[in-house]
């Protein structure tokens, strides 16, 4: 089944862990949806709030208007599903003019301290197969993957159907 694309069969994170998951993300790797806006220089800070709802900020070069490039704030929040490594995601920014939205957000795997691997398909193919989708690889490094975690993360790839679609992001701290 692992490769048959199907996004109802993308296995998650298993007894994904919202508060061992806080804290700060690098992204080193993404694959982009139609329309993308987070380019690089992108880091996400999930948060666990009192009554146990995840939220994060994320800042990053982003592109408005397919031409403008700036540094942008932005904000979610989690909604939980059944399935605790799957949230839906409502997102929007410091100013209006940024995106919003409110797109999947699975966790496919982490080892909490070094890697995480997240998921989105926005628009699911009559086939069953994700038709519009994109992915963060995500590090607790800036400096990347380590070495022992980059197996891991190319086998990942490869069952949500997204290798050789992703792309380096870079960290010049600019932002
Ligand atoms: O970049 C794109 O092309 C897709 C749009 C991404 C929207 C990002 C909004 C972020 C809101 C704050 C949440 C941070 C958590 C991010 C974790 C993973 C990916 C969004």
């Amino acid at each position: 089944w692992a490769q048959d694309c199907q996004v109802s069969n993308i296995q998650v994170m298993q007894n994904f862990d919202r508060s061992r998951y806080t804290g700060r993300w690098y992204a080193v790797a993404k694959k982009d949806p139609v329309g993308l806006f987070l380019l690089y220089n992108v880091v996400a800070q999930f948060s666990v709030d009192e009554s146990g709802k995840m939220t994060a900020t994320a800042h990053g070069r982003v592109i408005i208007l397919n031409n403008w490039e700036m540094c942008a704030n932005m904000f979610g929040t989690f909604e939980d599903t059944p399935d605790p490594a799957k949230f839906k995601m409502r997102y929007w920014g410091a100013a209006s003019y940024l995106q919003t939205g409110n797109d999947d957000h699975w966790v496919i795997d982490t080892d909490y301290d070094n890697y995480a691997i997240h998921y989105s398909c926005r628009e699911v193919d009559l086939d069953g197969t994700c038709l519009d989708g994109y992915s963060f690889i995500f590090s607790r490094h800036p400096t990347g993957l380590r070495p022992e975690d980059q197996k891991i993360v190319t086998n990942k790839k490869k069952e949500i159907c997204f290798l050789g679609k992703y792309r380096r992001v870079g960290h010049t701290g600019f932002c």
